[in-house]
């Protein structure tokens, strides 16, 4: 179901299960502030989600809400996973879903980090 960006944090979505260890995920890397995995279904090669560890819905709370701490531990984690993946040579693309009009269907802030093949133009 889409999400407003803006909304209370439903502590019972999807990544606050694999946060809290109630549901498995395919760990790739972590660090004190954020947490990296694969996503469930892969569009492409490489599909890893990288999510805060704190509770935030939406790249708009976390970029309000965030200290500049958990934001830079973050970004280094997305940068830190292509990294390690071996994406730095041939390129690769980070993607967040914002609320309803970009589609977000898991009210836990998260970014796409996609790679491992040609990925074509931008869609808007
Ligand atoms: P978005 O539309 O940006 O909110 O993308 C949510 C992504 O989360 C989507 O690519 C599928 C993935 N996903 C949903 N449920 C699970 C799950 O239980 N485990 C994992 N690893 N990924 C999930």
């Amino acid at each position: 179901m889409a999400v407003s960006g803006i909304g209370p944090y439903d502590r019972e979505n999807i990544f606050a299960k694999i946060l809290r260890g109630d549901i498995p995920c395919r760990k790739v890397a972590e660090n004190d502030v954020a947490l990296a995995f694969h996503d469930i279904a892969p569009a492409a090669p490489v599909h890893v989600l990288v999510i805060p560890k704190g509770a935030y819905v939406s790249l708009a709370d976390f970029s309000a809400r965030a200290t500049d701490t958990e934001i830079a531990g973050f970004t280094r984690l997305v940068g830190q996973v292509a990294r390690d993946l071996g994406l730095d040579s041939e390129g690769y693309r980070v993607l967040s879903n914002m609320g309803e009009n970009a589609g977000q269907e898991v009210p836990h802030f998260h970014v796409h980090l996609f790679g491992g093949r040609a990925l074509g133009p931008m869609l808007a």
